[in-house]
């Protein structure tokens, strides 16, 4: 049974936000990419791709070097991002992206609590325009789940063109119907958020835009469409790639189109009379793919990381993010350690709702944003199947295909040396910590069985 909103929240969030002494709530926008690298922004160190405007974004506010997605995979981080709670919590399904065919008719539990839900109940409007990925049929669909409002894809990918998803079907959807629109994905779902940023500048807002990009089919701007209604492209779903030796081409465009849709959000909310009063984040979910089975090579870059996309090394789940608020975060760059799990805690206490009434993973960024404060000190997991691996301090346990490694992040950021028969009790230490979590997690999620 879903916790509905006690009439309390609303009175309490109005008279803790006027406490913070900021005036009104703010806006949240949180963008998030799907599967750009580490390595793939301007202000994280590329000089293959131009991204000006989150570069800009990221000059305006505070960086994160050390966050990360709760999954290196789609799916686990956006159950993650939108309920606080590791995605472990819900079932093991979770530990990966939900698949169309064999997850087709389930999704993110219903009684599942989201922020959407939350901030609606506050008085927010909320929208989500892009990838769901968190269940393939309406049932499942954001606006299950406390969005009022969803134009996007409910799959995994979809051609950047035609909207054709692995499975061959049309999968682009206002609220809970289909509605195809022609144009390229990060346009139209850029349209769709500045639409309603224009309708709903008299209200607080939460505008979540996961974006397709830069998630396969790799298809710029000016690349052609790939897919055809009622063809199955599970072997096939790359897009038009004449050369696979190199598919850093098609993604550098990618990142450019997306980088302008960040410029247009900015500037809608700057058109509006709204951009001081709106948090801006921005994001990705997971690392980026560096190679692919089927002989595709340089696709997007993890800078110094380990590994990529699906992988518990760093690659696969140490990820940009910048949040902007001018005027009330400084500008600047931080190494305290940031997660998927922080958003609901944090966007909570944006909008003045105490975190005491929800269980949460993760802790609230606020102190950090506004007062330059440290976080507290706490201890990351990752699990995707067999794999796993756990953070504590500067140090990182990992197991990846059958192979236990150990590494100080903080001397060895791209998990190059293996400390772990230097190190057997600090090994059994992090091994230790890593089951009690991992039964923890799933007695969570009997819940759900
Ligand atoms: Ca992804």
């Amino acid at each position: 049974m879903k916790r509905l909103a006690p009439a309390s929240w609303t009175i309490f969030a109005c008279l803790a936000f006027m406490a913070l002494g900021f005036g009104e709530r703010p806006n949240i926008v949180l963008i998030m990419a799907d599967d750009l690298g580490y390595g793939d922004l301007g202000c994280y160190g590329s000089r293959l791709n131009d991204t000006p405007h989150i570069d800009g974004l990221a000059a305006s506010g505070l960086r994160f070097t050390d966050f990360h997605s709760a999954g290196p995979m789609c799916t686990p981080t956006r159950v993650a991002t939108l309920t606080g709670l590791y995605q472990q919590r819900f079932g093991a399904k979770f530990d990966a992206a939900i698949s169309g065919v064999r997850d087709h008719d389930s999704g993110l539990p219903l009684d599942a609590v989201t922020i959407a839900e939350v901030l609606k109940e506050t008085g927010y409007a909320t929208g989500c325009f892009g990838k769901w990925h968190l269940g393939y049929t309406p049932s499942f669909f954001p606006t299950k789940q406390g969005f009022e409002e969803f134009v996007g894809l409910g799959s995994g990918d979809g051609d950047f063109f035609n909207h054709v998803d692995r499975s061959g079907k049309e999968d682009w959807w206002r609220n809970e119907t289909k509605a195809p629109e022609e144009g390229y994905t990060t346009d139209l779902l850029t349209r769709h958020s500045v639409d309603f940023i224009k309708r709903h500048s008299e209200q607080p807002f939460f505008l979540y835009v996961p974006h397709l990009a830069i998630h396969f089919p790799w298809q710029g701007p000016n690349d052609p469409p790939h897919r055809v209604k009622g063809v199955d492209y599970a072997d096939d779903k790359w897009g038009v790639i004449p050369n696979r030796a190199n598919v850093s081409g098609h993604v550098k465009a990618m990142i450019e189109s997306l980088d302008r849709s960040v410029g247009t959000i900015l500037s809608a909310l700057e058109v509006h009379g709204l951009r001081e009063n709106t948090l801006v984040i921005f994001t990705s979910d997971n690392g980026g793919y560096i190679r692919y089975a089927g002989g595709f090579e340089n696709i997007s870059s993890n800078g110094p990381l380990r590994g990529q996309k699906s992988d518990v090394y760093e690659g696969g789940h140490r990820v940009p993010a910048i949040v902007s608020w001018p005027e009330k975060i400084d500008p600047g760059v931080t190494d305290e350690l940031g997660h998927s799990t922080d958003w609901f805690s944090t966007f909570l206490a944006l909008a003045g709702i105490s975190n005491n009434e929800f269980r949460s993973d993760g802790v609230d960024l606020a102190p950090l944003f506004f007062h330059e404060e440290n976080l507290p000190e706490r201890n990351l997991y990752w699990r995707i199947r067999e794999d796993y691996a756990v953070r504590s301090g500067p140090w990182k346990l990992t197991f990846e295909r059958g192979r236990l490694e150990l590494f100080n992040l903080d001397q060895d950021i791209g998990e190059r040396s293996d400390l772990a028969e230097l190190m057997p009790e600090r090994v059994e230490l992090m091994k230790a910590i890593w089951r009690q979590w991992n039964s923890e997690v799933d007695q969570s999620a009997e819940a759900y069985q």
